[in-house]
């Protein structure tokens, strides 16, 4: 599905409902004089005059001259728009009503109805914007977090496109030195594919390693990540569940067996959304309703980013945390143990479950110990990209196609010795995944699920 940019679109750029304003978007060649047709200046004013950018004041109107809503146009020329193209944007009162009257003259003046994302996609398609830039146009929009937000804007400004066009550089030099050599292969060979060709490339490879440990990073700024909160009953899970969301939530009680359900709340840590999954105590039980709790922990288990282990400080680990314990140490997400209620006495110190990483002595009531539980989970969920200034990778496809870059460099750096011929032909290959992520070598279809998941208007 190629947008065709000989057209003029127009779509309702707000989402649905009441606002102080309300805009229709046009873009396209003939987004000036469909405007013109239906708007009529307060002061006489000619929408086709030849400056950048202007705001005109007026109505829009039928086909009768009968008003429809008082508007502001704001006319933008080519190639300084969203699109690249002519564009115009009107200005409504900010409700349904107007908005759909609007948009329906517009329509029926000669501009047809956008698909999700086109006008993005025109910013793609016209070169103003490369596809990493217009992915993080929906990050932008969708951004859950400050620190989610920031992410976006610098993939948006450029970070990841940059950082895509260094790797390709250095893989095109390298690539054009090799054929250079399939073609001399006598005199220039050991000129041309020297020790400084294949030092670049390692650097190239290790780039993308870096780069592809962002990539989860990215996920889980902009989804937020799953944290479940499991133990054995009556170890202080619901206590620390509320003192890290800072609020009373769940219910805490002496008596072990209190949850029975799953209870979830966002919260944050250093600016990454979280969703924190309190479950019930995990133990064989013969009550049918807590067995139903039980499962439920099961699943959020499964679901989990990470996952915090609670055991009860004060007392020796028992043979119910082993099984807890057990079963944790062959999850594939990171675990920390939060050994709780530090504030009571304990006369020795209890061994912690063995073979986590992460351990942390808090205490729920008293609150020691939570800043650092915090920045244990951090760690454990962002590895490397915690604090990195590089920039992230936050789509699946992004991942994919770095990642198969990266085995054809692999695979080009053993080819060394073998044959230039194949040194080449995995040096091609690599370039044309990471084009993927720019948008230089995306097949179409791809596109079409990409630019499909905006919002109409975008
Ligand atoms: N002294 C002290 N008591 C705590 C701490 N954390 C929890 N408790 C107490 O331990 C008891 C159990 O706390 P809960 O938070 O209900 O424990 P739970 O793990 O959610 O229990 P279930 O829902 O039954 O599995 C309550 O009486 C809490 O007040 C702590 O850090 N210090
Ligand atoms: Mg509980």
């Amino acid at each position: 599905m190629s947008s065709g940019t000989n057209d003029t679109i127009a779509a309702i750029s707000m989402p649905p409902g009441e606002g102080g304003v309300g805009i229709v978007r046009l873009s396209g060649p003939d987004a000036v004089r469909i405007a013109a047709r239906v708007f009529a200046s307060s002061r006489g004013a000619d929408l086709s005059t030849a400056k950048r950018q202007r705001v005109f004041h007026g109505h829009v109107v039928d086909e009768a001259g009968l008003p429809i809503d008082e508007v502001l146009v704001h006319r933008m020329r080519a190639p300084h728009s969203y699109t690249a193209e002519d564009v115009i944007e009107i200005n409504t009162h900010g409700g349904a009503a107007p908005l759909r009257a609007v948009l329906d003259t517009v329509l029926r003046r000669g501009a047809r109805l956008a698909r999700p994302g086109e006008f993005t996609r025109r910013a793609f398609e016209n070169g103003r914007i490369d596809l990493a830039q217009a992915e993080a146009v929906i990050d932008l929009v969708r951004a859950r977090s400050d620190a989610a937000l920031r992410a976006a804007n610098a993939v948006a400004g450029g970070a990841l496109s940059r950082e895509m066009y260094t790797l390709r550089d250095t893989l095109a030099n390298a690539l054009a030195r090799v054929e250079a050599a399939v073609d001399f292969p006598e005199d220039d060979l050991p000129e041309l594919v020297d020790d400084a060709l294949f030092e670049g490339l390692q650097d190239a490879r290790a780039r993308m390693a870096r780069l592809l440990d962002s990539a989860r990073a990215g996920r889980l700024y902009r989804e937020g990540a799953a944290v479940a909160i499991v133990g054995r009953p009556n170890v202080g899970k619901s206590s620390l569940f509320n003192a890290l969301l800072r609020d009373t939530r769940a219910i805490v009680s002496p008596m072990p067996g209190t949850t029975r359900d799953r209870i979830e709340e966002d919260a944050s840590i250093g600016g990454m959304p979280l969703r924190l999954v309190d479950t019930a105590g995990m133990r064989a039980t013969e009550d049918a309703v807590e067995q139903a709790g039980v499962d439920l922990a099961r699943a959020a288990l499964r679901e989990a980013d990470a996952v915090l282990f609670v055991v009860d400080a004060s007392s020796p680990v028992c043979d119910e945390d082993r099984v807890i314990a057990e079963e944790l140490l062959t999850a594939s997400v990171p675990v920390i143990v939060a050994r709780n209620k530090a504030d009571l006495a304990c006369p020795l110190p209890h061994p912690e479950p063995e073979g986590f990483s992460e351990g942390c002595l808090v205490s729920a009531v008293t609150g020691a110990g939570l800043e650092a539980l915090e920045a244990a989970l951090a760690r454990a969920l962002l590895g490397a990209a915690l604090g990195a200034d590089t920039p992230m990778i936050s789509r699946l496809h992004q991942a994919d196609s770095l990642r198969r870059a990266k085995q054809c460099l692999e695979r080009a750096l053993d080819c060394r010795s073998v044959s230039p011929e194949l040194l080449a032909f995995e040096l091609r290959e690599a370039l044309a995944a990471l084009g993927e992520i720019t948008g230089e070598t995306t097949p179409e279809d791809l596109l079409d699920i990409i630019f499909g998941q905006f919002c109409i208007g975008k």
